[in-house]
């Protein structure tokens, strides 16, 4: 039987590596960023588009898709890939940040957390064997383990209890997973910015020989020093033959530099979101189209950008375009993410070729340096 994960390590630079994912349904490069499309849609972005755009692995979550169409109504399909009619890889977030962003609607307990719907006020529990029960009928080529995520800056008695509780949650995520087969079960480091805390977290998950490790709890208002140690702790101890999933990560400067302390997968919505909002990625850091100086500018985006936005129009026209219509949002979604899909691309190959150092040089160099 054909392994549900293959991590082939290309090339590597310090702890920077470029690798090759296979997964049951296709291949990845990585280092890679994973679009998210929680609701089993992108907002404003077709199935179609992004296949064209390159992507390979797309973001859905459990909690979103349980309530809505519903795990039994995924399973009588044949899944996610067939309700949405996408051929390449999804993976699949647990529910578990759902505590977090949702917090004044969730209660936690050890055995699992309850949600109140915020469109019906139905209620809803998630309990680990719930939660895989959902991913295992979505169907998902990675599927997360279910989290007890709390605030990064939370301290104290609830954050070890946070972090002992995510352990005893993924040996009952273990046992009721049944799709060993062709789904691949990551757990999810926790801890907090607090190094023991951090290393207890791996040393337990380490111990369940998963075939990948996800990076979780930051990006939640964390400093940069802080932030950076802990992923640099977490690469240095976690299995190098296996991927890493920073969670939750998808600002372009922190993709770059955390690509350079060895992680090999990033999501984020930031750059779909921020897009609706006007603003778009360059290389020389955002751009903000609602600015009427955008009115005068006769040029694309990003010159040499080959995405439709950019092969198509001028900063000007989406300017005019944006207090007007929709489809600037849509025309914007699509440049940031081929933004970021281009990025990891020229991660990868920089790895490859040996001069990731003069990439990452020239990268910092233009965002912090604004044009002209
Ligand atoms: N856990 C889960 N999903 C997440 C995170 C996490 O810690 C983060 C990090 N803040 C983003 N998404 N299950
Ligand atoms: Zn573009």
């Amino acid at each position: 039987m054909p392994k549900s994960l293959e991590f082939t390590i290309l090339a590597t630079h310090n702890f920077a590596r470029a690798s090759i994912m296979r997964l049951p349904h296709g291949q990845v490069n990585t280092p890679v960023y994973m679009p998210v499309g929680t609701k089993g849609a992108m907002k404003g972005v077709t199935y179609q588009e992004m296949e064209d755009l390159g992507c390979r692995l797309l973001l859905a979550n459990t909690y979103h898709l349980a309530y809505k169409p519903g795990g039994d109504l995924l399973e009588k399909v044949g899944g996610l890939h067939n309700f949405v009619n996408w051929k390449h890889n999804i993976l699949t977030d647990s529910g578990g940040f759902q505590m977090v962003s949702m917090s004044k609607l969730s209660e936690v307990t050890e055995e699992g957390v309850k949600f109140e719907s915020p469109y019906d006020k139905t209620i809803m529990y998630l309990r680990p064997e719930d939660s895989i029960h959902t991913q295992n009928q979505i169907g998902a080529d990675i599927i997360m383990a279910l989290d007890d995520v709390v605030r990064t800056t939370t301290d104290g008695p609830r954050m070890q209890e946070a972090n002992e509780r995510t352990t005893r949650w993924l040996d009952r995520d273990i046992a009721a997973h049944k799709r060993k087969h062709d789904q691949n079960l990551f757990p999810i480091i926790q801890g907090g910015v607090d190094p023991k805390l951090r290393e207890q977290s791996l040393n337990d998950l380490i111990k369940r020989e998963a075939n990948g490790y996800a990076i979780g709890g930051l990006a939640g208002g964390e400093d940069k020093v802080s932030f950076w140690k802990t992923v640099a702790q977490c690469t240095a101890k976690l299995p190098i033959n296996k991927p890493r999933y920073l969670m939750g990560v998808g600002y372009p400067v922190d993709i770059v530099v955390c690509s350079c302390l060895g992680v090999d997968m990033f999501d984020c919505v930031f750059s779909t979101r921020t897009a609706r909002f006007g603003t778009a990625f360059t290389d020389y850091g955002f751009l903000k189209l609602k600015n009427n100086q955008t009115a005068n500018v006769f040029e694309p985006i990003q010159k040499g950008c080959q995405c439709q936005a950019c092969k198509s129009y001028t900063q000007s026209y989406l300017h005019y375009l944006i207090a007007k219509e929709e489809v600037a949002c849509h025309l914007i979604s699509i440049h940031n993410l081929n933004y970021l899909i281009q990025l990891m691309l020229n991660l990868h190959q920089s790895i490859i070729d040996g001069n990731l150092i003069e990439f990452v040089n020239g990268f910092l160099k233009k965002w912090y340096q604004k044009e002209g």
